[in-house]
């Protein structure tokens, strides 16, 4: 298998640093092609996606991401790499999934909720502009019935495939703005319901994305699998992530039909780079869900039995309780290894 990684800025080179370790534990023949992204890069080369590492992406079996740290402010010629990587290789599916804390972390089955973002579109697609001397920014926010039918079904065969494993009816939950957005959300709304209505197996109902949002803070366990378009996944997302331990803790699968990138959801996290204590676990859960896609299931449930021991007992890093730091939480889940 090769890996092509990709660490970018921030702690997404130390948590990616020991990624590659107990990848390399759990797969000692994997080929790595290690690769730059991100605002380091761009400072250096004046890009921040080179067309090297495009190619190293394209050549991979998987691809294994850290975090990038674009700025707030417009920079001529930069553009957020992730987001360039998740349309360049057509990584239509991001998927977000929480396990509840109070649960360990054992099998991909046993995730609590899973939220299924569209993510090469909506108000992602990068299509902004000024008018009236720079009085007036637009964004487009593009819907396509296209993007809304692929990640339907993708929301709907994963929450078939939950429903299998844990012996019990599956539930889609479609989040969207159809009263106010009539168009863009209306059509991605009537897109989702067609499309769920081919599962007659699901029980499929609709939420409002600001009701959504209340619910999923006040009641997750009422959750299965959530499809929605890319702002509303990444913001519904990382409110879920509370529910499993913060930012720390959650790792994504950004899917497509022939490449996947997997990433922790945290970012750059300037305010601890440097420290030594950035939890390492959304990186290994990454790595977990990168072996389980290509089909290592039995090295994904290693992974995760070593994590959920480190977690159960220490060492844990402070956002989640502990005084660990980095390096000793990867000792602990590699001597568990
Ligand atoms: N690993 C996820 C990550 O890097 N999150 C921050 C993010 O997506 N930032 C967008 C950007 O900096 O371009």
């Amino acid at each position: 298998m090769r890996v092509c990684v990709i660490p970018g800025d921030g702690i997404g080179v130390e948590v990616l640093a020991v990624a590659v370790r107990v990848l390399q534990i759990l797969r000692p023949g994997v080929e790595l092609l290690f690769a730059e992204a991100g605002w380091d890069t761009f400072q250096r080369h004046g890009v921040a996606l080179p067309a090297t590492t495009l190619a190293a992406a394209r050549a991979a079996d998987a691809i294994l991401f850290g975090a990038v740290a674009s700025p707030s402010h417009p920079v001529p010629g930069y553009r957020s790499p992730i987001v360039q990587l998740r349309r360049d290789l057509d990584l239509y599916a991001n998927i977000r999934p929480t396990q509840l804390r109070r649960q360990p972390p054992d099998g991909a089955a046993q995730y609590s909720f899973v939220v299924v973002r569209e993510n090469t579109e909506g108000l992602y697609a990068g299509r902004e502009r000024v008018e009236d001397d720079g009085a007036t920014a637009i964004a487009e926010r593009v819907i396509t019935r296209h993007a809304s039918a692929r990640i339907s079904r993708a929301a709907c065969d994963l929450a078939r495939q939950r429903a299998t494993t844990l012996g019990r009816r599956g539930r889609l939950t479609i989040v969207h703005k159809a009263n106010v957005l009539r168009v863009s959300d209306g059509l991605f709304r009537e897109t989702a319901l067609r499309v769920a209505a081919e599962y007659p197996e699901l029980e499929v109902e609709e939420l409002l994305v600001d009701v959504a949002a209340m619910r999923v803070a006040e009641t997750p366990t009422r959750f299965d699998v959530i499809v929605t378009t890319n702002l509303f996944g990444d913001i519904l997302s990382d409110i879920a992530c509370i529910h499993g331990g913060g930012l720390g803790m959650a790792a994504s699968a950004n899917l497509g039909d022939a490449h996947g990138l997997f990433e922790p959801v945290h970012g750059a996290a300037p305010d601890i780079v440097g420290r030594g204590i950035a939890n390492p676990m959304a990186a290994l859960e990454s790595v977990a869900m990168l072996l389980e896609w290509r089909s290592f299931t039995g090295e994904a449930e290693r992974l995760r039995s070593a994590m959920a021991a480190v977690l159960l007992v220490g060492p844990r890093t402070p956002d989640i309780g502990g005084d660990a730091g980095t390096a000793a939480v990867a000792d602990a889940v590699i001597e568990r290894l």
